[in-house]
């Protein structure tokens, strides 16, 4: 291995940690002040994966010139409306976007909305703009951190290493690692974060505690969002949100007169009006006071390329569909970079139908649960043999990735196989490699703060114990520490609180509207009764998930269900 060169973490993963070469060893860089010199279990897992060493067409192994014919051909005899190009997380670096450069041009049907953090980026948008971070001085310096449907120091554990002294609120309905860590932990029902947020405006109002300047002079709606928070006596929400008022007090007693902080992840806004709900937790922030303040912010999953021109990207016409709706049954070609849908998209039944229906060309590292029901496995480089920028969409540093081994043979990197692409169809030729990295790698985009705030002014959510009976369950997900996303070590338990009436080892058959599938069961007190916790990756927890798009930003809604679980 080539010393003294760069290797960026390229999982989906705030962090975005930046790694070097010394003496053959891939060590976390010392340089980078959130890497601080570590790397992670995941990335120990990711150097030992047993990456595909062939292509493989109608499941037999082939040359990769071989599986490039056979791709040219069939994208040549098929209507290119008819095919979809689907672009996974599987690997963050801005090089990953080349393929869809070609697809663009070639006239695919094109994907939009999310299967992440879409629902609450649009609530963030709405209220500021756009969906950017303070930057990540700001959170040292704070002295509370509120971490709100965030599992921090597991999914951020860099980032968490960085503040780690503070004192911390943890609003989820799993006591989670960070929970544990934290002094006050607030079990809330799924789905009644914007109830709290509500709750806490009100609060923060009784107790003189609003920020009168940023309300006057940089925000809008305020009036109008105060008054949503007076349609309902104070003590109705206790029994909805399940969070008690003594905690309200507590935390507003707990931040009054400190820098505050709020770290938002991906658990409030699985729902339908997960972008509402964003919206009202951004409220809360701005009425207490947090934006705009010399430390502390809000901190979300941010739009790591803003501020960045997209090197690789080409206007087009291109048709484009819901990520969280996709019927692949509906597509002469699938082409499928990076992702593994089998497990990571909504409703597993029906995109394996779909799927059984087309044409499906897996281009990807190794050989996951999609490859099952691919047609042709085209093989991806190592990131190791890659050139590639990392942005984050945790923090404001970039990592850099050189070529630290050669490309195995028959593997080839994404730019590559758009460059090879784009020259057989006499397509508008891409920036070259040095271009575009040195693009990124040069160009530093200065935080700005948003101008105004507007608060979100009227409120039409539909809760989910509206419609719960006794015997459902919530259906949570969150990541666990061993995986990322589909890859690694996946656990497919399904963990429910003792009150549940199953103990350990049961076999239970989970049903919901959408699908329904067994489970071996954990008891876990750590989960919220009448909750059933599933590690996102397990490879069952989509067969009940519905494939609809949520209100307004196209995004996956997996946790907009309600489940019935029995002894099977
Ligand atoms: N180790 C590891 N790190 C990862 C990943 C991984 O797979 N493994 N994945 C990466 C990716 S792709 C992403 S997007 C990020 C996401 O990282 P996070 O934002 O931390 O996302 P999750 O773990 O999905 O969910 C966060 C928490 O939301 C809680 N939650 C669920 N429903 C609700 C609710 O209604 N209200 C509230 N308040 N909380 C709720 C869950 O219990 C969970 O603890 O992590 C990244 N980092
Ligand atoms: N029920 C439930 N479902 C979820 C979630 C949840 O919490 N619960 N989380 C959602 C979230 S936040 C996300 S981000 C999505 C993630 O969903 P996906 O984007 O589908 O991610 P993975 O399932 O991890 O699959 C990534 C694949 O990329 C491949 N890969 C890795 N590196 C490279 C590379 O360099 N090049 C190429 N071509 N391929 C590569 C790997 O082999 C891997 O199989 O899942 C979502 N699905
Ligand atoms: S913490 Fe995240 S970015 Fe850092 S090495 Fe692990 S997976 Fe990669
Ligand atoms: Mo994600």
């Amino acid at each position: 291995m080539n010393s003294n060169k760069n290797v960026a973490c390229p999982m989906d993963c705030y962090d975005a940690c930046q790694a070097e070469v010394i003496d053959d060893n891939i060590k976390g860089s010392k340089n980078n002040i959130v890497t601080n010199g570590k790397l992670c279990v995941n990335f120990a897992q990711l150097l030992k994966e047993d990456n595909l060493k062939t292509a493989i067409f109608e499941n037999k192994e082939i040359t990769l010139d071989e599986s490039l014919k056979i791709l040219s051909n069939k994208l040549k005899s098929t209507e290119a409306s008819n095919t979809l190009f689907y672009k996974g997380s599987g690997n963050l670096g801005v090089m990953q976007s080349a393929t869809k450069n070609f697809f663009t041009q070639y006239g695919s049907v094109l994907t939009k909305g999310s299967l992440c953090d879409g629902g609450g980026g649009l609530g963030i948008e709405q209220g500021r703009g756009a969906v950017v971070n303070p930057p990540i001085e700001k959170l040292i310096d704070s002295d509370i951190i509120i971490v709100w449907g965030r599992n921090f120091s597991v999914t951020s554990s860099h980032m968490y290493n960085l503040v780690k002294d503070k004192t911390f609120v943890t609003i989820d309905p799993i006591k989670t690692d960070i929970a544990k860590k934290s002094k006050i932990h607030m079990q809330i029902n799924p789905k009644t974060d914007y109830e709290l947020a509500l709750l806490l405006s009100r609060f923060t109002h009784m107790q003189d505690m609003e920020d009168e300047e940023f309300l006057e002079n940089h925000s809008e709606g305020a009036e109008w969002f105060f008054d949503i928070t007076r349609n309902r006596p104070v003590v109705s929400y206790e029994a909805t949100t399940g969070v008690p008022l003594s905690q309200v007090n507590e935390l507003l007693e707990l931040v009054e007169n400190k820098k505050v902080s709020i770290v938002v992840g991906l658990g409030i806004q699985k729902y339908f009006e997960g972008a509402q709900i964003m919206r009202c937790i951004d409220s809360f922030a701005a009425y207490l006071g947090v934006h705009k303040k010399d430390s502390g912010g809000v901190w979300y999953l941010s739009d790591s390329s803003f501020g960045f021109e997209n090197q690789l990207k080409i206007e087009g016409k291109n048709k484009k569909v819901s990520v969280a709706q996709v019927d692949f049954s509906s597509y002469d070609l699938v082409f499928i970079q990076g992702g593994n849908p089998v497990v990571s998209a909504p409703n597993t039944k029906s995109v394996i139908e779909g799927l059984k229906n087309s044409f499906v060309v897996c281009f990807t590292t190794t050989y996951n649960d999609t490859c099952e029901y691919a047609d042709l496995v085209i093989p991806s480089s190592s990131f190791l043999s890659k050139r590639d920028v990392r942005l984050s969409y945790g923090h404001e540093y970039k990592a850099i990735s050189d070529i630290v081994e050669e490309a195995k043979d028959n593997t080839i990197s994404e730019y590559n196989l758009a460059k090879h692409l784009i020259s057989e169809f006499g397509f508008k030729e891409l920036k070259s490699e040095d271009e575009i990295i040195d693009y990124y790698k040069n160009t530093t985009v200065v935080h700005e703060e948003f101008e105004s705030f507007e608060f979100i002014e009227e409120l039409d959510i539909e809760p989910l114990y509206k419609h719960k009976t006794s015997s459902n369950f919530y259906l949570i997900t969150g990541k666990s520490k061993n995986s990322l996303n589909s890859q690694f070590t996946i656990d497919n338990y399904v963990y429910l609180n003792p009150s549940s009436g199953f103990k350990n080892d049961d076999n239970v058959k989970i049903t919901s509207p959408y699908g329904e599938a067994d489970f071996l069961v954990k008891i876990s007190e750590d989960i919220k009764d009448q909750c059933a916790f599933f590690y996102t990756g397990n490879k069952k927890t989509n067969y009940l998930t519905p494939n609809k798009a949520d209100e307004e930003s196209f995004s996956a809604m997996f946790q907009e269900v309600l489940l019935e679980i029995e002894l099977s």
